[in-house]
């Protein structure tokens, strides 16, 4: 493989362990598979070292770079799935916004969205294959270079998560910005999130056609919604991106499995668990044995360690590991944690963590 760039979505190496994706769509699995929400990231010294000096947003336009850093935690841990490594902003970037990595402040957007106004300066038809063809090109690197040892996951940010940040122009605790929104301009408020919507859909499609085998959204900033907000604001959308996704797909004969990932957004549980969605992402705020029987068997389950559970020592994690795959059940369950690894966590703990995962499930398979 001497020109990257000259490698094509097809003739994919042979998927050798399919755990992750069973447990998508309910089937038994020797062990649960596990796999951690940023396991790509600065916990890593190698990624550390990696993206030292480099821009954050040019890393995720070298399609080298971000195969290297997806491949750099399975080289560590036996994980059952790989994330590439990209970034939800990269959306915001293709419809025209300047977004800017600040260390020690995180994504920047110069010029957030102020007024319904500024809804003309974004680009409204966006070519995903011209804006965002380098992630598709990452995707396909990665998926060859993987050589088939667990599948490859695929990821967007969802639309009121994105426009959450395209107003507030960074990360922020009230998004009282973003929410002002809703409550003084539903109407702009929609169009955005169905301007977004659109975009997804054919990224997402993309993502899948440059050889995603999974796709997760993240609802990151569900949690500040409340139940009736959420109706209307998220839940229509992150069910619009599923229907759409998997009726293009299903043209094609294709299928694959979807995961939605509402951060705090307990009050939606059913209605996420009747989604279009096979697998809904848990954070740890949630009961497994509740999150299962408010979600009736319908869906799997993902999630939802508390990551700071991390902090503890290794004994207690494999014992609240234990604990949580008892609640879950080893079926239809696929471990992680509630959230992202924060930079400060000991790589050798999250191998702990995942040790524990196919330790424990294969113990109790047995039983
Ligand atoms: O220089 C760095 O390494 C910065 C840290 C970092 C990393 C490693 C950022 C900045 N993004 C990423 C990669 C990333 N982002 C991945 C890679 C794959 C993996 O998980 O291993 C993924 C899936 C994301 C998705 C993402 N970006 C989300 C959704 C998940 C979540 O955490 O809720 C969100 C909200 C973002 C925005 C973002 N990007 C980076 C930061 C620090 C943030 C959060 C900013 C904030 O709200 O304060």
């Amino acid at each position: 493989m001497e020109n990257d760039d000259l490698i094509l979505p097809k003739d994919f190496p042979k998927l050798k362990n399919d755990a992750f994706l069973r447990a998508c769509q309910g089937q038994e699995t020797n062990h649960v598979p596990v796999w951690c929400m940023r396991q790509a990231g600065r916990y890593l010294p190698e990624f550390r070292e990696f993206r030292a000096g480099k821009d954050f947003f040019e890393t995720c336009r070298s399609p080298a770079a971000c195969c290297e850093l997806t491949l750099q935690p399975l080289r560590r841990f036996p994980f059952d799935a790989a994330i590439i490594f990209s970034d939800i902003l990269v959306i915001p970037q293709a419809m025209g916004m300047d977004v800017q990595m600040v260390s020690g402040k995180g994504p920047t957007f110069p010029e957030p969205l102020k007024e319904p106004e500024d809804l003309l300066l974004l680009q409204h038809k966006v070519d995903v294959n011209k804006e965002l063809g380098y992630v598709f090109k990452a995707i396909t690197l990665t998926r060859h270079k993987l050589d088939g040892k667990v599948p490859l996951i695929g990821f967007t940010g969802a639309p009121w998560t994105l426009m959450a940040y395209m107003i507030e122009g960074g990360g922020s605790t009230t998004h009282s910005k973003a929410k002002r929104w809703l409550y003084r301009h539903p109407e702009a408020s929609h169009k955005l999130l169905k301007m977004l919507t659109d975009v997804i859909v054919e990224y997402l499609l993309g993502q899948v056609a440059a050889g995603a085998q999974a796709l997760q959204v993240f609802e990151s900033h569900a949690g500040c919604l409340g139940p009736v907000e959420f109706q209307e604001f998220s839940l229509p959308y992150l069910r619009d991106i599923a229907r759409k996704v998997k009726d293009q797909l299903k043209e094609s004969g294709q299928d694959v499995p979807m995961i939605v990932f509402a951060k705090d957004g307990h009050y939606g549980l059913e209605d996420l668990s009747q989604s279009h969605y096979e697998v809904v992402g848990l954070d740890w705020t949630i009961d497994p044995r509740s999150a299962r029987e408010r979600t009736g068997g319908k869906v799997s389950l993902q999630g939802n360690m508390d990551p700071c559970a991390l902090y503890a020592p290794k004994e207690r994690i494999s014992e609240i590991v234990k604990k949580m795959l008892e609640g879950f059940g080893t079926r239809g369950y696929i471990a992680n944690l509630g959230h992202g690894l924060y930079p400060d966590m000991d790589p050798e703990n999250v191998g702990a963590f995942v040790e524990a995962v196919h330790t424990h499930s294969r113990h109790l398979n047995l039983k």
